[in-house]
């Protein structure tokens, strides 16, 4: 004959057999069995597939745990670093957000839920979250615009950052908005020069703009402009910006002295 009992937890029991013979004679035989938990507990994670992200983004993940004894303690982990712990009992233990900031690097990232079992085994599981840049470089303050003279050289300079690109940003400059030296039919795309900083000088006379593209790591691409006035250093035949605005002023104190006449 077939007996089956099972125990909720752990523990140490004495069985005795006793078979009684039709006449009544009997005999006894005792064994004592280990009751232990020898299985894993079972982790589920809501949802599969790479969670694509951009930085900023909340990452929520939930997930399910059970144990054929009881759970002791859930863990959530980002790259296998440990951002929590949570016993059982606690509400929420098995739902998890996190924000990626620019600390971390764009790419691939994960998030594990890991469950220890009362007698201390463990078990986990692993999600796989896509982190990208989706912000273009930022522009911090610059000079808009600015006189030079035919031949002068001068830095030009981009005040620019981005917190979540990896490598080093890509500069181009362009440093003739008349001409467009590539032919390409945009005038202000023209890839004059390269770097954070460049050093350039005009040959002709006359107001121009210079653009500077700057691209980061995922491909995005900001821009900005500055005015330059070039001089042809004859005085006499030229007049910068700042010469202008007083001979405007001049014009404007002829009128006002016309009208009260
Ligand atoms: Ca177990
Ligand atoms: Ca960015
Ligand atoms: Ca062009
Ligand atoms: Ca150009």
């Amino acid at each position: 004959s077939t007996v089956n009992i099972s125990w909720p937890n752990p523990t140490s029991v004495d069985i005795r057999l006793t078979v009684v013979a039709i006449d009544g004679r009997s005999a006894s035989l005792w064994q004592t069995i280990e009751i232990a938990d020898i299985s894993n507990p079972v982790v589920i994670l809501d949802g599969d597939g790479i969670l694509e992200r951009s930085y900023g983004d909340d990452v929520t993940i939930s997930g399910h745990v059970s144990d054929n004894w009881g759970i002791a303690t859930i863990e959530w982990l980002v790259d296998d670093v440990l951002i929590r712990t949570n016993s059982d009992s606690d509400e929420g233990a098995t739902a998890f957000s996190h924000t990626f900031n620019s600390s971390y690097a764009a790419g691939t990232h994960t998030v594990t839920l890991r469950a220890t079992d009362n007698s201390g085994r463990q078990a986990e599981v692993t999600a796989t979250i896509s982190l990208r840049d989706s912000t273009p470089p930022v522009i911090g303050i610059y000079q808009k615009e600015g006189t030079l003279e035919i031949g002068e050289t001068f830095r030009f300079e981009a005040n620019v950052n981005d917190a979540e690109s990896e490598g080093p940003l890509v500069f181009s400059w362009d440093f003739d908005g008349n001409v467009d030296s590539d032919s390409d039919g945009d005038p202000r795309n023209d890839d004059d020069g390269f770097g954070e900083s460049v050093v350039w000088s005009y040959n002709a006379s006359g107001p121009t703009t210079v653009v500077c593209q700057i691209m980061n790591d995922a491909g995005l691409v900001a821009e900005f402009e500055v005015l330059v006035n070039v001089l042809s250093g004859s005085e006499g035949d030229s007049m910068d910006l700042m010469q202008l605005g007083l001979m405007v002023a001049g014009a404007l104190v002829v009128v006002i002295m016309i009208g009260l006449l």
